[in-house]
């Protein structure tokens, strides 16, 4: 009998009968795990990466370029990475570079050179590019240096990577990516003379020589040719296939282009959003996210910066905890930890937890403050300010908390730790609502504790 959307019984049963495999087949078990900045940068992500990648299948990079640096301490030996993900160190795993990333080719080479020679002579064997990630030329870094000279004093204190002019060139549709570069030559050719003139436009004083250019990427097109694959499916198809994927967030939800200190930001999505758009996931296949944050806060580069001491703590801190940016070598500026910057992160992130780093630099202090909330002209806000203004305008709420001024380094379960860092521990979680699952009290890789 024919039923009124012109199916008989036969067919519904046939059909109903399909439908639990087909549901099945897209509930996505299997999910990535991210690891996101979540103040203004530097909070040791790199670190918390690379305990997490021994088990991990996959670690992805989603967006960001060579502004960012992360750092993994293994015994005597110090690693920084800026394009490669952290994970990396693992041979086991393979490590994208996924098409949100912004690549500049010399300098990607550069670094793989300069850690093949600390002995990661696997690095080559683990390393995927995607075929949509933009490239930055020299000149992207040239036009960086010179936008900033041109804003004088209100610069905003960029890396001088060209990841601002190259995510520019993305949006205006003038960008080259690396399926570019691999392509018809001559096509590359002009879309490089049209994206060059463009910039020249702008900037009548950036000198490029197109030919020598030309030139030298033919040889980069070769080098980058075995490395270059079609992230997408590749990764989707891992995740389906439960693989174990670990994406590393660069930069911090602060600089997020959206959620952050605009315009002092850098020019990507560095909060779960670009983990979607910089690799292809869909958010049913984003799981954990964890969000790493720093035992204070530093911020390096300009704007506004609440907690910020400018006394003899902010050079404590900065010295204690060795607050020098990884990429540029500049001091980071630093103050105490402010919870309105959390609270704002982890309503974008979605924590599922934190890992809480560099408690052990807070060691020999007699007295330690929390910031945890503003006020603006008397009143409380109950949201992150928008405006840069009105941000350097704020009131911030302290809570003193005594401290333990004893040696966390070797500590390495919860219950070990000194009462007052146990409480200073406990105070973050409840005023976050948000368990922290791991520690860090040293620099190197097993200089942490984990709680469950
Ligand atoms: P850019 O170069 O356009 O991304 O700069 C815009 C802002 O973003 C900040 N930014 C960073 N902040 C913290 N750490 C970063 N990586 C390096 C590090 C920084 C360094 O690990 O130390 O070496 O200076 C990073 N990258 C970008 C930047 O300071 C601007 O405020
Ligand atoms: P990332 O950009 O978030 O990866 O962080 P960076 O590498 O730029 O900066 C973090 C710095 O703190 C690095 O020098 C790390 O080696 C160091 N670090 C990370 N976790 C800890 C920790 O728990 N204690 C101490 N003392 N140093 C740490
Ligand atoms: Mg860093």
């Amino acid at each position: 009998k024919k039923e009124a959307n012109g199916h008989n019984d036969q067919e519904s049963e046939t059909r109903l009968a399909k439908r639990p495999r087909l549901l099945e087949a897209n509930q996505g078990k299997n999910k990535a795990t991210v690891i996101l900045g979540a103040q203004w940068g530097d909070e040791g992500k790199g670190k918390v990466v690379d305990m997490l990648a021994g088990d991990a299948d996959i670690v992805a990079r989603c967006q960001g370029g060579n502004n960012a640096g992360h750092t993994v301490v293994v015994g005597d030996k110090e690693y920084d990475f800026h394009l490669l993900p952290s994970g990396i160190i693992n041979p086991k795993s393979k490590s994208i570079i996924g098409n949100g990333v912004v690549v500049h080719l010399p300098q990607m080479f550069e670094e793989l050179q300069k850690n093949e020679a600390k002995g990661l002579t696997h690095l080559r064997d683990c390393l995927l590019i995607s075929d949509r990630a933009h490239l930055v030329f020299d000149f992207h870094q040239q036009a960086d240096g010179l936008q900033e000279q041109e804003k004088g004093g209100k610069s905003l204190g960029t890396t001088k990577k060209g990841i601002g002019p190259t995510y520019s060139s993305k949006a205006t549709r003038n960008g080259i990516r690396i399926a570019d570069l691999l392509g018809d030559s001559l096509m590359f050719a002009e879309k490089l003379r049209t994206l060059v003139a463009a910039y020249q436009r702008m900037l009548p004083d950036l000198n490029v020589d197109i030919d020598a250019e030309l030139e030298k990427y033919k040889g980069y097109a070769e080098q980058v040719r075995p490395f270059v694959v079609e992230t997408i499916s590749y990764l989707n198809g891992a995740v389906k296939a439960g693989k174990t994927v670990l994406v590393e967030g660069a930069n911090a939800a602060m600089l997020d282009i959206d959620f952050g200190t605009y315009p002092y930001v850098t020019s990507s999505n560095c909060s779960v959003g670009g983990v979607c758009t910089g690799l292809g996931l869909p958010p049913s296949l984003i799981g954990d996210v964890y969000g790493v944050v720093k035992a204070y806060t530093t911020r390096v580069g300009d704007g506004p910066f609440p907690t910020e001491q400018l006394n003899e703590i902010g050079e404590l801190l900065q010295t204690r905890g060795g607050e020098i940016g990884v990429t540029t070598k500049r001091k980071r500026r630093c103050g105490w930890l402010d919870l309105a910057v959390l609270r704002h992160t982890h309503m974008v992130n979605g924590y599922t937890a934190i890992a809480l780093t560099k408690l052990d630099i807070l060691d020999v202090l007699p007295e330690i403050k929390i910031g945890v909330s503003y006020s603006l002209n008397g009143k409380e806000l109950n949201h992150f300010p928008t405006s840069t203004t009105e941000l350097a305008a704020v009131e911030v709420n302290y809570i003193t908390l005594p401290g333990w001024e004893t040696s966390t380094e070797g500590v390495r379960t919860f219950d070990d730790l000194p009462e007052n860092a146990r409480k200073y521990v406990e105070i973050i979680e409840e005023k976050l609502e948000l368990p922290v699952r791991w520690i860090g009290v040293g620099k190197d890789r097993g200089s942490m504790i984990q709680l469950y």
